[in-house]
């Protein structure tokens, strides 16, 4: 029906991009990052948080997950229709890990979200007691896991560091995923290369939810 729809109307659905991770890793951060308008925040009070963005057909939702296992079936309904998953962990926080991990593999092992790309954020790289990224990797046994295209990158959300990478990453994998042609961001890219790196992901992700999924300039 969607598909049908957006031949109908030449609009796409929105692609759901959905960050998971256990709290305090830097979802918030990135979310408020992308400013793509007010983030509203629901659920609060029974100590379960799930924000939502919605902005030129790009759909964005945030949980915090983990030792939580009551609450899944609420976001199970956010599962549905989930094109990319961005798994966040904090780097620094190493007695956490193996929970962070234990979470990913049940996420990943979700069926509604075999068809998903994958990106893991080793986020807070700039700590020092910051694990590598390659450590992360092996401890979190990234490799096993079966969704594919999937990557884990190094990030400082609060400096945006590497942040771009991630956008790169998606523009250049979403099209071979989900059949939908995405020509128009390599020109969309090229146009901002000037801008100060500071601020040019976050155009560079502006632009892309206006010119592709929504075809306008
Ligand atoms: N040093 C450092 N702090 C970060 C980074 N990303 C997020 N934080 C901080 O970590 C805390 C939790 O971040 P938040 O986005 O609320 O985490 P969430 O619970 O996953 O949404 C906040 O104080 C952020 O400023 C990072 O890359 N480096
Ligand atoms: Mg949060």
């Amino acid at each position: 029906m969607g598909n049908f729809k957006s031949f109908l109307f030449n609009k796409p659905e929105p692609i759901r991009c959905l960050f998971l991770g256990l709290d305090a890793a830097g979802k918030t951060t990135i979310l408020y990052c992308l400013k793509l308008g007010e983030i509203v925040t629901t659920i609060p009070t029974i100590g379960f948080n799930v924000e939502t963005l919605e902005h030129k057909g790009f759909g964005l939702t945030a949980w915090d997950v983990g030792g939580r296992d009551k609450l899944r079936v609420l976001y199970r309904h956010y599962f549905e229709k989930t094109k990319i998953i961005i798994f966040v962990i904090d780097s620094s926080d190493t007695d956490r890990l193996m929970e962070a991990k234990e979470e990913l593999h049940k996420i990943c092992a979700e069926d509604q979200l075999q068809n998903c790309m994958l990106l893991v954020l080793a986020n807070k790289q700039d700590l020092e007691k910051s694990m590598p990224v390659d450590e992360i990797r092996k401890a979190i046994e990234f490799d096993s896991i079966v969704l594919k295209p999937k990557q884990i990158f190094g990030t400082v959300a609060t400096k945006r560091d590497n942040l771009e990478v991630v956008l790169d990453w998606i523009r250049d994998n979403y099209e071979e995923n989900n059949n939908r042609l995405i020509q128009p961001v390599a020109e969309t890219y090229n146009d901002i290369k000037d801008i100060t790196k500071a601020e040019s992901w976050i155009e560079y992700f502006k632009k892309i939810t206006q010119k592709i999924f929504i075809g306008t300039n």
